[in-house]
Protein backbone atom coordinates (compact mmCIF):
# COMPACT_ATOMS: atom_id res chain seq x y z
CA UNK A 1 0.00 0.00 0.00
CA UNK A 2 1.14 3.71 -0.59
CA UNK A 3 1.56 6.02 1.55
CA UNK A 4 -0.77 8.74 0.93
CA UNK A 5 -1.28 10.72 3.30
CA UNK A 6 0.52 14.58 3.50
CA UNK A 7 0.11 15.68 -0.02
CA UNK A 8 -2.22 17.78 -1.26
CA UNK A 9 -6.01 16.71 -2.35
CA UNK A 10 -7.00 16.91 -5.67
CA UNK A 11 -9.94 16.58 -7.57
CA UNK A 12 -11.45 14.22 -9.67
CA UNK A 13 -12.29 13.95 -13.26
CA UNK A 14 -15.00 11.40 -13.16
CA UNK A 15 -17.22 9.52 -15.83
CA UNK A 16 -20.60 8.45 -15.17
CA UNK A 17 -22.25 6.02 -17.10
CA UNK A 18 -25.69 6.19 -17.31
CA UNK A 19 -28.57 9.18 -16.45
CA UNK A 20 -31.11 6.65 -14.28
CA UNK A 21 -31.81 7.06 -10.75
CA UNK A 22 -27.79 6.08 -9.83
CA UNK A 23 -26.41 8.17 -12.33
CA UNK A 24 -28.53 11.58 -10.86
CA UNK A 25 -27.46 10.43 -7.60
CA UNK A 26 -23.94 9.74 -8.45
CA UNK A 27 -23.43 13.39 -10.30
CA UNK A 28 -25.35 15.88 -7.65
CA UNK A 29 -23.24 14.47 -4.73
CA UNK A 30 -20.09 15.05 -7.35
CA UNK A 31 -21.23 18.06 -8.21
CA UNK A 32 -21.74 19.20 -4.40
CA UNK A 33 -18.06 19.05 -4.06
CA UNK A 34 -17.37 20.95 -6.52
CA UNK A 35 -15.94 17.82 -9.04
CA UNK A 36 -15.49 17.92 -12.01
CA UNK A 37 -17.67 15.27 -13.88
CA UNK A 38 -19.98 13.82 -16.96
CA UNK A 39 -22.78 11.95 -17.12
CA UNK A 40 -22.98 10.18 -20.02
CA UNK A 41 -26.63 8.76 -21.12
CA UNK A 42 -27.17 6.48 -24.25
CA UNK A 43 -31.06 7.89 -25.02
CA UNK A 44 -32.44 11.61 -25.46
CA UNK A 45 -33.79 11.50 -21.74
CA UNK A 46 -32.88 10.96 -18.21
CA UNK A 47 -34.57 7.95 -16.13
CA UNK A 48 -33.32 4.83 -16.93
CA UNK A 49 -35.54 2.23 -16.12
CA UNK A 50 -38.53 4.76 -15.78
CA UNK A 51 -38.17 6.26 -18.98
CA UNK A 52 -37.94 3.06 -20.90
CA UNK A 53 -41.02 1.20 -19.12
CA UNK A 54 -44.00 2.83 -19.91
CA UNK A 55 -46.97 -0.06 -20.34
CA UNK A 56 -50.31 0.48 -18.71
CA UNK A 57 -50.22 -0.60 -15.14
CA UNK A 58 -46.66 0.24 -14.38
CA UNK A 59 -46.18 1.30 -10.62
CA UNK A 60 -43.25 0.94 -8.34
CA UNK A 61 -43.46 -1.75 -5.45
CA UNK A 62 -42.21 -0.02 -3.05
CA UNK A 63 -44.49 3.06 -1.12
CA UNK A 64 -43.51 6.05 -3.02
CA UNK A 65 -42.48 7.90 0.29
CA UNK A 66 -39.35 5.49 0.40
CA UNK A 67 -38.74 5.24 -3.48
CA UNK A 68 -37.21 9.16 -3.32
CA UNK A 69 -33.83 9.86 -2.69
CA UNK A 70 -33.10 10.37 1.41
CA UNK A 71 -32.08 14.41 0.52
CA UNK A 72 -35.37 15.17 -1.39
CA UNK A 73 -38.68 13.77 0.07
CA UNK A 74 -41.47 14.78 -2.47
CA UNK A 75 -44.85 15.87 -1.17
CA UNK A 76 -46.48 15.10 -4.33
CA UNK A 77 -46.88 11.45 -4.75
CA UNK A 78 -50.51 10.75 -5.92
CA UNK A 79 -51.32 7.56 -3.80
CA UNK A 80 -49.19 5.30 -1.78
CA UNK A 81 -47.55 3.51 -4.73
CA UNK A 82 -46.26 5.75 -7.35
CA UNK A 83 -47.11 5.00 -11.11
CA UNK A 84 -43.69 4.93 -13.57
CA UNK A 85 -44.84 8.42 -15.18
CA UNK A 86 -44.72 9.89 -11.71
CA UNK A 87 -41.63 8.39 -10.80
CA UNK A 88 -40.23 9.96 -14.27
CA UNK A 89 -41.74 13.18 -13.34
CA UNK A 90 -39.88 13.16 -9.58
CA UNK A 91 -36.19 12.25 -11.28
CA UNK A 92 -36.93 15.06 -14.31
CA UNK A 93 -37.57 17.56 -11.06
CA UNK A 94 -34.45 16.34 -9.39
CA UNK A 95 -32.06 16.72 -11.93
CA UNK A 96 -33.17 20.34 -12.51
CA UNK A 97 -33.08 20.92 -9.33
CA UNK A 98 -29.89 20.17 -8.80
CA UNK A 99 -28.84 21.49 -11.74
CA UNK A 100 -27.30 18.24 -13.45
CA UNK A 101 -29.50 18.19 -16.43
CA UNK A 102 -26.56 20.77 -17.84
CA UNK A 103 -23.91 17.94 -17.08
CA UNK A 104 -25.65 14.90 -19.29
CA UNK A 105 -24.71 14.35 -22.34
CA UNK A 106 -27.75 12.74 -23.81
CA UNK A 107 -27.58 10.25 -27.03
CA UNK A 108 -23.86 9.39 -25.85
CA UNK A 109 -23.51 5.31 -25.22
CA UNK A 110 -20.33 4.63 -24.01
CA UNK A 111 -18.69 1.49 -26.02
CA UNK A 112 -15.60 0.71 -24.33
CA UNK A 113 -13.79 1.54 -20.88
CA UNK A 114 -9.99 1.20 -21.41
CA UNK A 115 -7.79 1.48 -18.22
CA UNK A 116 -4.88 3.43 -19.22
CA UNK A 117 -2.00 1.77 -17.15
CA UNK A 118 0.41 4.85 -17.85
CA UNK A 119 -1.79 7.59 -16.81
CA UNK A 120 -3.38 5.88 -14.63
CA UNK A 121 -7.01 6.93 -16.04
CA UNK A 122 -9.86 5.94 -17.82
CA UNK A 123 -9.99 6.08 -21.76
CA UNK A 124 -14.19 6.47 -22.46
CA UNK A 125 -15.18 5.75 -25.76
CA UNK A 126 -18.55 6.30 -26.89
CA UNK A 127 -20.61 5.34 -29.94
CA UNK A 128 -19.98 8.64 -32.28
CA UNK A 129 -15.97 7.70 -32.22
CA UNK A 130 -15.22 10.18 -29.72
CA UNK A 131 -12.85 9.73 -26.30
CA UNK A 132 -12.60 10.84 -22.78
CA UNK A 133 -10.94 10.58 -20.34
CA UNK A 134 -11.66 9.90 -16.83
CA UNK A 135 -9.68 9.38 -13.17
CA UNK A 136 -12.70 7.71 -12.16
CA UNK A 137 -15.56 5.31 -13.62
CA UNK A 138 -18.91 4.93 -12.14
CA UNK A 139 -20.77 2.61 -13.92
CA UNK A 140 -24.59 3.46 -13.16
CA UNK A 141 -25.87 1.62 -16.13
CA UNK A 142 -28.65 -0.06 -14.41
CA UNK A 143 -29.54 -4.22 -13.90
CA UNK A 144 -32.97 -4.52 -16.10
CA UNK A 145 -32.65 -2.83 -19.29
CA UNK A 146 -31.85 -5.79 -21.76
CA UNK A 147 -35.37 -7.08 -22.82
CA UNK A 148 -35.66 -10.49 -22.98
CA UNK A 149 -37.56 -12.05 -25.89
CA UNK A 150 -39.05 -15.87 -25.00
CA UNK A 151 -37.48 -18.45 -27.32
CA UNK A 152 -40.59 -19.96 -28.56
CA UNK A 153 -40.74 -21.13 -32.24
CA UNK A 154 -42.66 -18.93 -34.54
CA UNK A 155 -42.32 -15.75 -32.61
CA UNK A 156 -40.99 -13.25 -35.60
CA UNK A 157 -44.04 -15.00 -37.85
CA UNK A 158 -46.84 -13.38 -35.22
CA UNK A 159 -48.72 -10.63 -38.18
CA UNK A 160 -50.55 -8.80 -35.18
CA UNK A 161 -49.25 -6.00 -33.22
CA UNK A 162 -45.96 -7.37 -30.72
CA UNK A 163 -44.11 -5.44 -27.78
CA UNK A 164 -42.04 -6.59 -25.40
CA UNK A 165 -43.37 -4.58 -21.96
CA UNK A 166 -40.45 -2.28 -21.88
CA UNK A 167 -40.54 -1.10 -25.57
CA UNK A 168 -44.19 -0.49 -24.90
CA UNK A 169 -45.55 1.77 -27.60
CA UNK A 170 -48.73 3.89 -26.84
CA UNK A 171 -50.60 2.96 -30.31
CA UNK A 172 -50.65 -0.47 -29.36
CA UNK A 173 -53.96 -1.64 -29.97
CA UNK A 174 -55.57 -2.83 -26.67
CA UNK A 175 -59.33 -1.77 -26.97
CA UNK A 176 -61.71 -4.09 -27.66
CA UNK A 177 -58.66 -6.68 -29.09
CA UNK A 178 -57.36 -10.10 -28.86
CA UNK A 179 -54.90 -10.00 -26.49
CA UNK A 180 -52.07 -12.72 -25.49
CA UNK A 181 -49.90 -11.91 -22.60
CA UNK A 182 -46.99 -14.27 -22.24
CA UNK A 183 -44.92 -13.94 -18.51
CA UNK A 184 -46.42 -12.91 -15.15
CA UNK A 185 -43.57 -11.58 -13.31
CA UNK A 186 -44.53 -8.32 -11.64
CA UNK A 187 -44.77 -6.65 -15.25
CA UNK A 188 -47.15 -9.04 -16.27
CA UNK A 189 -49.81 -9.50 -13.87
CA UNK A 190 -49.73 -5.36 -13.31
CA UNK A 191 -50.52 -5.14 -16.99
CA UNK A 192 -53.54 -7.76 -16.34
CA UNK A 193 -54.89 -4.83 -13.86
CA UNK A 194 -54.74 -2.22 -16.35
CA UNK A 195 -55.77 -3.84 -19.48
CA UNK A 196 -58.40 -6.26 -18.48
CA UNK A 197 -61.36 -4.32 -18.70
CA UNK A 198 -60.22 -2.75 -22.20
CA UNK A 199 -60.07 -5.76 -23.74
CA UNK A 200 -62.06 -8.21 -25.82
CA UNK A 201 -60.38 -10.89 -24.15
CA UNK A 202 -56.77 -11.61 -22.80
CA UNK A 203 -54.79 -14.61 -22.74
CA UNK A 204 -52.77 -14.69 -20.12
CA UNK A 205 -50.36 -17.24 -20.94
CA UNK A 206 -48.34 -18.55 -17.38
CA UNK A 207 -45.46 -20.87 -17.36
CA UNK A 208 -45.20 -20.65 -13.19
CA UNK A 209 -47.58 -19.26 -10.75
CA UNK A 210 -46.60 -16.91 -8.79
CA UNK A 211 -47.02 -15.94 -4.82
CA UNK A 212 -48.60 -12.33 -4.41
CA UNK A 213 -48.16 -10.45 -1.35
CA UNK A 214 -51.21 -8.23 -0.29
CA UNK A 215 -50.75 -5.04 0.47
CA UNK A 216 -52.20 -2.13 1.21
CA UNK A 217 -53.44 0.66 -0.92
CA UNK A 218 -54.44 4.72 -0.94
CA UNK A 219 -54.88 7.65 -2.60
CA UNK A 220 -53.26 10.75 -1.01
CA UNK A 221 -55.44 13.93 -0.93
CA UNK A 222 -54.92 17.57 -1.75
CA UNK A 223 -54.69 17.81 2.37
CA UNK A 224 -52.34 15.05 2.57
CA UNK A 225 -49.92 16.65 -0.08
CA UNK A 226 -50.65 20.01 2.05
CA UNK A 227 -49.32 18.48 5.05
CA UNK A 228 -46.71 16.83 3.32
CA UNK A 229 -45.06 20.12 2.01
CA UNK A 230 -45.44 21.90 5.46
CA UNK A 231 -43.56 19.08 7.30
CA UNK A 232 -41.53 17.31 5.68
CA UNK A 233 -41.49 15.18 8.82
CA UNK A 234 -44.74 13.98 7.92
CA UNK A 235 -42.77 12.04 4.88
CA UNK A 236 -39.74 10.53 7.02
CA UNK A 237 -42.55 9.03 9.37
CA UNK A 238 -43.33 7.24 6.15
CA UNK A 239 -39.89 6.47 5.20
CA UNK A 240 -38.41 5.47 8.36
CA UNK A 241 -41.60 3.70 9.82
CA UNK A 242 -41.93 0.53 11.02
CA UNK A 243 -43.86 -0.26 8.25
CA UNK A 244 -41.72 0.17 5.64
CA UNK A 245 -37.81 0.31 7.32
CA UNK A 246 -38.73 -2.33 9.74
CA UNK A 247 -40.38 -4.26 6.77
CA UNK A 248 -37.38 -4.35 4.97
CA UNK A 249 -35.80 -5.36 7.78
CA UNK A 250 -37.91 -8.55 7.88
CA UNK A 251 -37.74 -9.28 4.56
CA UNK A 252 -34.06 -9.88 4.31
CA UNK A 253 -34.35 -12.02 7.60
CA UNK A 254 -36.65 -13.49 5.51
CA UNK A 255 -34.88 -14.34 2.14
CA UNK A 256 -31.72 -15.05 4.31
CA UNK A 257 -33.58 -17.57 7.26
CA UNK A 258 -35.61 -19.66 5.43
CA UNK A 259 -36.49 -21.45 8.22
CA UNK A 260 -37.25 -18.40 10.81
CA UNK A 261 -40.68 -16.73 12.07
CA UNK A 262 -40.07 -13.73 9.24
CA UNK A 263 -40.35 -15.96 6.31
CA UNK A 264 -43.26 -17.97 7.94
CA UNK A 265 -45.01 -15.09 7.92
CA UNK A 266 -45.00 -14.11 4.63
CA UNK A 267 -45.96 -17.65 3.36
CA UNK A 268 -48.60 -17.56 5.51
CA UNK A 269 -49.98 -13.92 4.34
CA UNK A 270 -49.36 -15.11 0.82
CA UNK A 271 -51.24 -18.62 0.89
CA UNK A 272 -54.58 -16.58 3.30
CA UNK A 273 -54.66 -14.02 0.58
CA UNK A 274 -54.22 -16.87 -2.21
CA UNK A 275 -57.31 -18.73 -0.58
CA UNK A 276 -59.64 -15.89 0.20
CA UNK A 277 -59.14 -14.66 -3.06
CA UNK A 278 -59.53 -17.33 -5.82
CA UNK A 279 -63.20 -18.37 -6.31
CA UNK A 280 -63.23 -20.68 -9.09
CA UNK A 281 -61.69 -23.61 -8.36
CA UNK A 282 -60.12 -24.43 -11.59
CA UNK A 283 -58.66 -21.13 -11.70
CA UNK A 284 -57.38 -21.80 -8.36
CA UNK A 285 -55.31 -24.74 -8.95
CA UNK A 286 -54.00 -22.62 -11.78
CA UNK A 287 -52.36 -19.96 -9.86
CA UNK A 288 -50.95 -22.59 -6.84
CA UNK A 289 -47.53 -21.87 -6.86
CA UNK A 290 -45.60 -25.20 -6.18
CA UNK A 291 -42.39 -23.29 -4.57
CA UNK A 292 -42.45 -21.40 -1.45
CA UNK A 293 -43.25 -17.49 -1.04
CA UNK A 294 -40.65 -14.94 -2.01
CA UNK A 295 -38.73 -17.55 -3.91
CA UNK A 296 -39.30 -15.84 -7.07
CA UNK A 297 -39.70 -11.84 -6.24
CA UNK A 298 -42.33 -11.51 -4.36
CA UNK A 299 -45.49 -9.57 -6.29
CA UNK A 300 -46.86 -7.14 -4.20
CA UNK A 301 -50.63 -6.44 -5.44
CA UNK A 302 -53.53 -5.28 -4.17
CA UNK A 303 -55.57 -5.77 -6.99
CA UNK A 304 -54.35 -8.81 -8.98
CA UNK A 305 -56.41 -11.55 -7.76
CA UNK A 306 -59.77 -9.48 -8.13
CA UNK A 307 -58.82 -8.72 -11.68
CA UNK A 308 -57.58 -12.23 -12.45
CA UNK A 309 -61.30 -13.23 -11.98
CA UNK A 310 -62.39 -10.77 -14.56
CA UNK A 311 -64.70 -12.67 -17.07
CA UNK A 312 -62.55 -11.16 -20.06
CA UNK A 313 -59.30 -12.81 -18.69
CA UNK A 314 -58.49 -16.62 -19.51
CA UNK A 315 -55.19 -18.04 -17.91
CA UNK A 316 -53.87 -20.78 -19.96
CA UNK A 317 -50.75 -22.48 -18.26
CA UNK A 318 -50.73 -24.99 -20.84
CA UNK A 319 -47.21 -25.26 -23.02
CA UNK A 320 -47.00 -22.68 -25.88
CA UNK A 321 -46.25 -25.03 -28.85
CA UNK A 322 -45.41 -22.16 -31.35
CA UNK A 323 -46.86 -18.42 -32.47
CA UNK A 324 -48.65 -18.49 -35.53
CA UNK A 325 -49.29 -15.43 -37.62
CA UNK A 326 -52.74 -14.99 -36.11
CA UNK A 327 -52.22 -16.46 -32.74
CA UNK A 328 -50.62 -18.93 -30.13
CA UNK A 329 -50.83 -22.47 -31.05
CA UNK A 330 -51.10 -24.68 -27.43
CA UNK A 331 -48.96 -28.12 -27.14
CA UNK A 332 -52.23 -30.07 -27.01
CA UNK A 333 -53.35 -28.33 -29.94
CA UNK A 334 -56.04 -25.59 -28.95
CA UNK A 335 -55.39 -21.75 -30.79
CA UNK A 336 -55.84 -18.80 -29.52
CA UNK A 337 -56.18 -16.60 -32.10
CA UNK A 338 -55.08 -12.78 -30.91
CA UNK A 339 -54.85 -9.17 -32.65
CA UNK A 340 -52.22 -8.59 -29.95
CA UNK A 341 -49.03 -10.04 -28.05
CA UNK A 342 -47.06 -8.48 -24.98
CA UNK A 343 -44.02 -10.19 -24.38
CA UNK A 344 -43.50 -9.33 -20.39
CA UNK A 345 -40.47 -11.83 -20.03
CA UNK A 346 -37.99 -10.20 -18.09
CA UNK A 347 -34.70 -8.87 -19.14
CA UNK A 348 -31.32 -10.20 -19.05
CA UNK A 349 -30.14 -9.47 -15.88
CA UNK A 350 -26.34 -10.62 -16.29
CA UNK A 351 -25.34 -7.57 -18.49
CA UNK A 352 -24.72 -4.16 -16.35
CA UNK A 353 -22.83 -2.14 -17.86
CA UNK A 354 -22.05 -4.31 -20.91
CA UNK A 355 -22.48 -4.62 -23.97
CA UNK A 356 -20.02 -2.02 -23.14
CA UNK A 357 -16.43 -3.72 -23.73
CA UNK A 358 -14.29 -2.62 -20.54
CA UNK A 359 -10.68 -3.43 -20.21
CA UNK A 360 -8.87 -3.22 -16.96
CA UNK A 361 -5.63 -3.52 -15.81
CA UNK A 362 -3.14 -6.24 -17.75
CA UNK A 363 -5.44 -5.99 -20.78
CA UNK A 364 -8.34 -8.36 -18.96
CA UNK A 365 -11.73 -8.03 -20.00
CA UNK A 366 -15.15 -7.83 -17.99
CA UNK A 367 -16.54 -10.60 -19.97
CA UNK A 368 -13.37 -12.40 -19.06
CA UNK A 369 -13.41 -11.62 -15.29
CA UNK A 370 -17.61 -12.24 -15.43
CA UNK A 371 -17.03 -15.93 -17.68
CA UNK A 372 -18.64 -17.65 -14.53
CA UNK A 373 -20.93 -15.02 -13.29
CA UNK A 374 -21.05 -10.58 -12.91
CA UNK A 375 -19.42 -10.37 -9.30
CA UNK A 376 -17.93 -7.18 -7.47
CA UNK A 377 -15.97 -6.68 -4.40
CA UNK A 378 -19.03 -6.07 -2.29
CA UNK A 379 -21.13 -5.49 -5.34
CA UNK A 380 -19.16 -2.44 -6.12
CA UNK A 381 -15.50 -2.90 -7.53
CA UNK A 382 -13.63 -5.55 -9.21
CA UNK A 383 -10.05 -6.76 -8.84
CA UNK A 384 -8.12 -5.51 -12.20
CA UNK A 385 -10.45 -2.69 -12.60
CA UNK A 386 -9.10 0.59 -10.95
CA UNK A 387 -11.19 3.38 -9.91
CA UNK A 388 -14.14 1.36 -11.58
CA UNK A 389 -17.23 1.94 -8.96
CA UNK A 390 -20.61 0.34 -9.45
CA UNK A 391 -24.15 0.91 -8.13
CA UNK A 392 -27.06 -1.44 -8.46
CA UNK A 393 -23.73 -3.71 -9.35
CA UNK A 394 -23.74 -7.51 -9.28
CA UNK A 395 -24.22 -9.07 -5.86
CA UNK A 396 -25.92 -5.88 -4.61
CA UNK A 397 -29.15 -6.35 -2.60
CA UNK A 398 -32.46 -7.28 -4.17
CA UNK A 399 -35.58 -7.57 -3.17
CA UNK A 400 -38.83 -6.22 -2.87
CA UNK A 401 -37.85 -2.65 -1.48
CA UNK A 402 -35.75 0.25 -2.36
CA UNK A 403 -32.67 0.67 -5.01
CA UNK A 404 -32.63 4.35 -4.12
CA UNK A 405 -31.57 3.53 -0.79
CA UNK A 406 -28.86 0.94 -1.74
CA UNK A 407 -27.76 2.97 -4.01
CA UNK A 408 -27.58 5.80 -1.42
CA UNK A 409 -25.48 3.09 0.63
CA UNK A 410 -23.41 2.17 -2.17
CA UNK A 411 -22.07 5.56 -2.68
CA UNK A 412 -21.09 6.46 1.00
CA UNK A 413 -18.72 3.35 0.23
CA UNK A 414 -17.84 4.52 -3.30
CA UNK A 415 -16.90 8.14 -2.17
CA UNK A 416 -14.81 6.82 0.78
CA UNK A 417 -12.89 4.94 -2.06
CA UNK A 418 -12.68 7.91 -4.22
CA UNK A 419 -11.34 10.30 -0.84
CA UNK A 420 -8.38 7.44 -1.32
CA UNK A 421 -7.63 8.89 -4.95
CA UNK A 422 -8.28 12.68 -3.70
CA UNK A 423 -5.59 12.51 -1.04
CA UNK A 424 -2.08 12.10 -1.43
CA UNK A 425 -0.62 10.74 -4.27
CA UNK A 426 -3.15 7.57 -4.67
CA UNK A 427 -3.68 7.06 -8.47
CA UNK A 428 -5.32 3.83 -8.76
CA UNK A 429 -7.75 1.91 -5.92
CA UNK A 430 -9.17 -1.28 -5.99
CA UNK A 431 -9.77 -4.87 -4.40
CA UNK A 432 -7.59 -7.16 -4.11
CA UNK A 433 -8.14 -10.76 -6.16
CA UNK A 434 -7.84 -12.21 -2.49
CA UNK A 435 -10.25 -10.08 -0.47
CA UNK A 436 -12.52 -10.63 -3.26
CA UNK A 437 -12.27 -14.63 -3.83
CA UNK A 438 -12.96 -14.81 0.31
CA UNK A 439 -16.07 -12.24 0.07
CA UNK A 440 -17.88 -14.33 -3.16
CA UNK A 441 -16.76 -17.75 -1.41
CA UNK A 442 -18.77 -16.59 2.16
CA UNK A 443 -21.60 -15.30 -0.34
CA UNK A 444 -21.92 -17.71 -2.62
CA UNK A 445 -22.14 -20.25 0.16
CA UNK A 446 -24.70 -18.10 2.21
CA UNK A 447 -26.73 -17.22 -1.74
CA UNK A 448 -27.10 -21.09 -1.77
CA UNK A 449 -29.16 -21.41 1.48
CA UNK A 450 -31.48 -18.17 1.08
CA UNK A 451 -35.00 -18.36 -0.55
CA UNK A 452 -33.81 -17.14 -3.81
CA UNK A 453 -32.03 -20.65 -3.78
CA UNK A 454 -34.94 -22.65 -2.72
CA UNK A 455 -36.01 -24.40 -6.04
CA UNK A 456 -37.26 -22.18 -8.30
CA UNK A 457 -36.59 -19.97 -11.64
CA UNK A 458 -36.02 -16.47 -11.92
CA UNK A 459 -33.84 -13.38 -12.63
CA UNK A 460 -32.15 -13.47 -9.35
CA UNK A 461 -29.89 -16.45 -10.11
CA UNK A 462 -26.89 -16.61 -12.14
CA UNK A 463 -26.30 -19.33 -14.81
CA UNK A 464 -25.36 -21.29 -12.18
CA UNK A 465 -27.56 -21.23 -10.39
CA UNK A 466 -26.61 -19.82 -7.41
CA UNK A 467 -28.32 -16.43 -6.20
CA UNK A 468 -26.76 -13.53 -6.83
CA UNK A 469 -27.43 -10.74 -4.48
CA UNK A 470 -26.47 -10.33 -1.23
CA UNK A 471 -27.24 -12.98 0.53
CA UNK A 472 -27.38 -11.40 4.35
CA UNK A 473 -29.19 -8.77 6.07
CA UNK A 474 -30.27 -5.44 5.62
CA UNK A 475 -28.20 -4.47 8.65
CA UNK A 476 -25.71 -5.98 7.93
CA UNK A 477 -25.75 -4.22 4.51
CA UNK A 478 -26.03 -0.99 6.13
CA UNK A 479 -22.80 -1.54 8.05
CA UNK A 480 -20.78 -2.85 4.89
CA UNK A 481 -20.78 -0.05 3.67
CA UNK A 482 -21.00 2.40 6.26
CA UNK A 483 -16.37 1.79 5.68
CA UNK A 484 -14.59 0.23 3.15
CA UNK A 485 -11.71 -2.34 4.69
CA UNK A 486 -8.65 -0.38 2.76
CA UNK A 487 -6.59 -3.58 3.94
CA UNK A 488 -8.40 -5.53 0.92
CA UNK A 489 -7.49 -3.14 -1.36
CA UNK A 490 -4.53 -2.43 -3.51
CA UNK A 491 -3.91 1.11 -3.64
CA UNK A 492 -1.21 2.72 -6.30
CA UNK A 493 0.83 5.82 -6.98
P1 LIG B 1 -39.59 -11.44 -14.72
O1 LIG B 1 -39.87 -11.29 -13.29
O2 LIG B 1 -38.25 -11.96 -15.13
O3 LIG B 1 -40.75 -12.34 -15.34
C1 LIG B 1 -40.68 -12.87 -16.63
C2 LIG B 1 -41.91 -13.71 -16.88
O4 LIG B 1 -41.88 -14.20 -18.22
C3 LIG B 1 -42.02 -14.93 -15.98
O5 LIG B 1 -43.36 -15.14 -15.67
C4 LIG B 1 -41.49 -16.06 -16.88
O6 LIG B 1 -41.97 -17.32 -16.54
C5 LIG B 1 -42.04 -15.62 -18.20
N1 LIG B 1 -41.33 -16.18 -19.34
C6 LIG B 1 -40.06 -15.91 -19.73
N2 LIG B 1 -39.75 -16.61 -20.83
C7 LIG B 1 -40.85 -17.34 -21.14
C8 LIG B 1 -41.16 -18.26 -22.16
N3 LIG B 1 -40.26 -18.59 -23.09
N4 LIG B 1 -42.38 -18.83 -22.16
C9 LIG B 1 -43.29 -18.51 -21.23
N5 LIG B 1 -43.06 -17.63 -20.23
C10 LIG B 1 -41.86 -17.07 -20.20
O7 LIG B 1 -39.77 -10.04 -15.50
P2 LIG B 1 -40.70 -8.82 -15.14
O8 LIG B 1 -40.53 -7.83 -16.24
O9 LIG B 1 -42.06 -9.24 -14.79
O10 LIG B 1 -40.10 -8.23 -13.82
C11 LIG B 1 -38.74 -7.90 -13.75
C12 LIG B 1 -38.49 -7.04 -12.57
O11 LIG B 1 -38.80 -5.69 -12.89
C13 LIG B 1 -39.28 -7.27 -11.35
O12 LIG B 1 -38.86 -8.36 -10.62
C14 LIG B 1 -39.12 -5.98 -10.62
O13 LIG B 1 -37.85 -5.93 -10.00
C15 LIG B 1 -39.14 -4.99 -11.72
P3 LIG B 1 -41.18 -18.26 -15.44
O14 LIG B 1 -41.52 -17.65 -14.10
O15 LIG B 1 -39.72 -18.15 -15.77
O16 LIG B 1 -41.73 -19.59 -15.63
Amino acid sequence: MTETNGAAARKLKTVIVGAGMAGILAAIKLKQRGEDFVVLEKAAKIGGTWRENRYPGLTCDVPAHAYTYTFEPYAEWLAYYATGAEIQAYFEMVTDKYGIRPHIRFNTEVTALTWDEAAHQWTVSVANGETLVADAVVAASGVLHHPKMPDIPGLDSFAGTKVHSAQWNENTPIDGKRVGLIGNGSTGIQIVTAINKRVEKLVHFQRSPQWVMPVPYFAYSDEDRAAFRADPKLIDAIRFSDEYLGNVRRFTDAITDIDGPEIKMIEDLCRDYFEASIRDPELKEKLRPNYRAACKRLIYSWCYYEEVQHPAVYVETGKIERIEPNGVRMADGTFHELDTLILATGFHADRFIRPASVTGEGGQTLDAAWATRPTAYYAVAVPGFPNFFMLNGPTGPVGNFSLIDIAEHQWGYIEQLMDVLRRGNAAAVRPTAEAHAGYEERRIAAAKKTIFGSGCQSWYLDATGVPASWPWSYDAFVEAMKTPKLEDYRITA
